[in-house]
């Protein structure tokens, strides 16, 4: 755990164990907490053959899955010393020192965890899960996967039929924050058919993954590890880089988003949480606020007003053109704009009780649109575009009539 998660996972424990959220944020507060104690879960998944532990092994930037490793479900996480763990057939677990040795692997081995001491492995754990036997089991294995992942990365040379089939199981949230990989790129190059494979996959990877990446697996790794420095134009053309940082960026993404959801859970619910358990550093004052404002409250007023008129129009607007928004569309720009409101509002100054009111309002809406975010369902966007027209109507109150007039 980093250092920066640290004092919020011990706020959100000590809150939810006095039991400080209303009934329907406790869950989602233990799922957040949950969340945030174990590192992000990056499920590498696909046919037998695909490249997964290749692509493993390049995302480590060392050989840690040897060639021949045929366990169905070979787990690489942190651990305080390199040991592997073999779960067998009939239960039993066998431990020992030291990496996957092909040559070692107990031959009713079912699964395998590789514990190393990398630090990069507190962030994000990486299962390698072989698509193996028939349609029905790769579909088990697919349905196993969806309940513990929180990344995927689907490795494939031409993800055909069957594949779309198991991946159209795959829950919205899931897909959202998945990646489909094309392996063997460079044996496709040579035989002409990668541009056409990535043009054909298209339309599939809009609707179902978050995006596609051709990756040489094989060169990446040579441009990762061969010598001592990273061979750059290497990395790039094998598409190493691409891939490597639009996988960490999800990572991280994905742990800020836990975090901020985290402490605005804590700032509403529990705002005392940080007393209980740490004495808290003050911060300095802000250098802002020390400063006169710069534009009159009114003019902060108007300016605000201005915000979500021009705002509202691109609110229930379609990508496309076409059909009805999305209702996590809708919520996105909601948060976007009350976020951008609550921010406008704070050049106000201090003084004026009634323009601090609607400071205040427009920050716990800010903060309320997150957690309908949450929810993702049309109701949540209902709720979160109710909530800025009603902000407007407070503020438009507030405007004085010849600011109003000004702006037509
Ligand atoms: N040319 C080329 N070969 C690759 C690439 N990626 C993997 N390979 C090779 O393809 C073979 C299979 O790769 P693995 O990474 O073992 O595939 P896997 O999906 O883990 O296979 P299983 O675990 O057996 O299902 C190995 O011989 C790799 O060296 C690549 O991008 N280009
Ligand atoms: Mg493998």
């Amino acid at each position: 755990m980093t250092s920066q998660i640290e004092p919020v996972v011990r706020q959100l424990q000590a809150a939810l164990e006095r039991r400080q959220f209303p009934t329907e944020w406790q869950q989602w507060g233990t799922r957040l907490l949950d969340h945030l104690c174990k590192p992000v879960q990056v499920a590498v998944m696909g046919l037998p053959g695909s490249g997964k532990s290749t692509l493993i092994n390049m995302m480590l930037g060392r050989s840690v899955v040897p060639r021949g490793s045929w366990i169905p479900v070979v787990e690489i996480a942190h651990g305080p010393q390199e040991r592997t763990t073999y779960e067998l057939e009939d239960g039993q677990c066998l431990r020992c020192a030291g990496g996957l040795d092909a040559a070692q692997m107990p031959e009713n081995a079912i699964r395998a965890r590789l514990e190393l001491t990398d630090p990069g492995l507190t962030r994000q754990n990486f299962v390698e899960i072989g698509l193996q036997g028939g349609f029905g089991h790769q579909m088990s294995m697919v349905n196993w996967v969806v309940q513990w992942a929180d990344i995927i990365v689907w490795c494939t040379e031409a993800f055909e039929e069957g594949e779309a089939k198991l991946w159209a199981s795959v829950p919205d949230e899931i897909k959202d924050h998945s990646f489909l990989v094309l392996t063997m790129a460079d044996r496709q190059m040579m035989r002409g058919v990668l541009q056409e494979r990535i043009e054909a996959l298209e339309p599939v990877v809009s609707e179902e993954f978050l995006a596609l990446y051709p990756i040489a697996t094989e060169q990446a790794i040579t441009a990762r590890c061969a010598g001592q420095d990273l061979n750059e134009a290497m990395w790039k053309s094998s598409g190493g880089m691409e891939l490597f940082e639009a996988l960490m960026r999800q990572v991280n993404n994905g742990r800020t988003a836990d975090m901020d959801q985290a402490r605005m859970l804590l700032n509403r619910f529990a705002p005392d949480a940080g007393d209980l358990v740490e004495t808290v550093v003050p911060e300095p004052p802000r250098a802002k606020a020390a400063k006169p404002a710069a534009k009159s409250n009114d003019e902060v007023l108007s300016d605000a007003l201005e915000l979500l008129r021009s705002s509202a129009g691109k609110l229930l607007e379609v990508q496309d053109g076409q059909g009805e928004p999305r209702p996590e569309d809708v919520l996105e720009k909601c948060v976007g704009i009350a976020t951008a409101l609550s921010e406008l509002l704070q050049q106000a100054g201090s003084g004026d009780l009634s323009l601090e009111e609607v400071q205040s309002d427009a920050q716990e809406s800010a903060e309320m649109m997150m957690l309908f975010q949450l929810e993702k369902d049309e109701d949540a966007a209902v709720d979160a575009v109710t909530l800025l027209l009603q902000l407007k109507k407070e503020i438009a109150d507030k405007v004085p009539e010849e600011e109003r007039r000004i702006q037509g």
